[in-house]
């Protein structure tokens, strides 16, 4: 037996903190809800959302699966190479969206591009990134679907599992060194959680008390593995207030709810309060991505049962109750949406690929002089074909 025995008990943890507050306790094992629609026990609270703020939500909401279902189809012609949907998830990058602030960071894990859309960032250049052309400001350099821009301070989609949320609460460490206002989120994926990453970087913002927002998509499905092979936790929240960080279990596909707990986790961050951790509860109606095929392991019942909560269509039918939209008016939308994803399409698919010698671009503030050596032999071969 080794000498840590009961002999010499541990002292009690300190009285302070989330994990002794049992209204803590019943944010993170709960579910925060607006449109109190769901079938599980849920916390009911008011919007503090106002009329602008709807609609743009519900413009957004709109904009986004209509982009997904066109992206999809660009895809599937081979027209793009490869596009990653977020749909039946519009409701947590929309909300979020909304909730930050211009000068804020975001660090998107795999469902959030549609964050800096909602930043104002320009379709064009986002659909560009996707084909990954001259048009695109990463110069064809990333995957499709990974844009970035520091214009509305979002970094690249991570393809890597989990890195983006100790990234986002190291930057949030920095801006608190540096005593600015500015706030960072990081996202990640219930899968994520089984990543060191997401350990480390709650540790450090519990300690540090980093002006951070981490937020977790637990849509169910890790590809194919369920949340169930994650974790026996009661929910990913409760993990939070282990690491001393206020955590919160929302309903993901209720925007309204979304954008309540976020701008109040935003709020806490910016005025010194320190980090919270949201755990959204939503699910990926789509595959994986467009090397996915979904039905080789989970039911169309199960697809089924989440069609009822889609996001969209709940927070329509919440509007519609309001007189806020109607049936003809979402048509009408969703028609002026459409109309301009493809002219924007048309415009986008024109442009020529990234010029060569942009290949040299970025990295050295100085080119060195063997790559001035190779960037002038390029330029003195002839053009490449181009493909048509
Ligand atoms: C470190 C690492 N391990 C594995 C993968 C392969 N991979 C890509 S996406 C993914 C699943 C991610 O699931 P989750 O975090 O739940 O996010 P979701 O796709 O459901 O949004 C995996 C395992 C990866 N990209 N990086
Ligand atoms: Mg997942």
């Amino acid at each position: 037996m080794s000498s840590h025995t009961n002999s010499s008990p541990r002292p009690a943890p300190p009285a302070t903190g989330p994990v002794s507050d049992d209204a803590a306790v019943a944010l993170a094992l709960g579910l925060t809800s607006v449109m109190g629609e769901i079938d599980e026990p849920h916390q009911l609270r008011p919007t503090s959302a106002p009329e602008p703020i709807l609609q743009r939500m519900y413009r957004e909401l709109l904009r986004m699966r209509v982009l997904d279902a066109r992206m999809i189809v660009l895809q599937r012609q081979g027209r793009v190479g490869f596009y990653g949907a977020c749909t039946g998830q519009e409701a947590v990058p929309i909300a979020c969206g909304l909730a930050v602030e211009s000068s804020d960071w975001v660090f998107p894990a795999l469902r959030e591009q549609a964050i800096m859309l909602v930043r104002d960032f320009p379709l064009t250049t986002f659909i560009a990134q996707i084909f990954g052309n001259s048009g695109d400001n990463q110069k064809g350099r990333q995957m499709p679907s990974h844009m970035s821009s520091r214009t509305v301070h979002q970094v690249s989609w991570s393809s890597c599992i989990g890195p983006q949320v100790p990234q986002a609460v190291g930057t949030a460490w920095a801006a608190k060194l540096r005593k600015t206002r500015d706030v960072a989120v990081g996202f990640l994926g219930d899968g994520a959680t089984s990543e060191p990453d997401f350990h480390a970087a709650l540790t450090f913002a519990g300690v540090h008390q980093t002006p951070s927002v981490i937020v977790c998509q637990n849509n169910g499905w890790s590809i194919s593995v369920p949340t169930s092979k994650q974790t026996a936790s009661a929910t990913i929240a409760v993990k939070g207030l282990a690491y001393g960080v206020p955590s919160v279990r929302v309903d993901g596909n209720d925007v309204l709810a979304v954008y309540e707990v976020l701008r109040e986790a935003f709020e806490r961050a910016r005025s010194g309060d320190g980090p919270t951790f949201v755990e959204c509860v939503t699910y990926r109606i789509g595959a994986h991505s467009t090397s996915d095929d979904p039905t080789r392991y989970r039911t169309q019942a199960e697809v089924d049962r989440w069609q009822r909560r889609d996001p969209v269509e709940r927070f329509h039918r919440w509007l519609a109750a309001r007189g806020l939209t109607d049936d003809a008016r979402r048509a009408a939308i969703e028609a002026e949406l459409d109309a301009e994803i493809v002219q924007v399409i048309k415009e986008v698919e024109a442009l020529p690929p990234p010029s060569r010698e942009s290949l040299f671009d970025d990295v050295y503030a100085e080119l060195p002089w063997h790559l001035r050596e190779q960037r002038a032999e390029l330029l003195a071969l002839p053009p490449a074909p181009t493909h048509s």
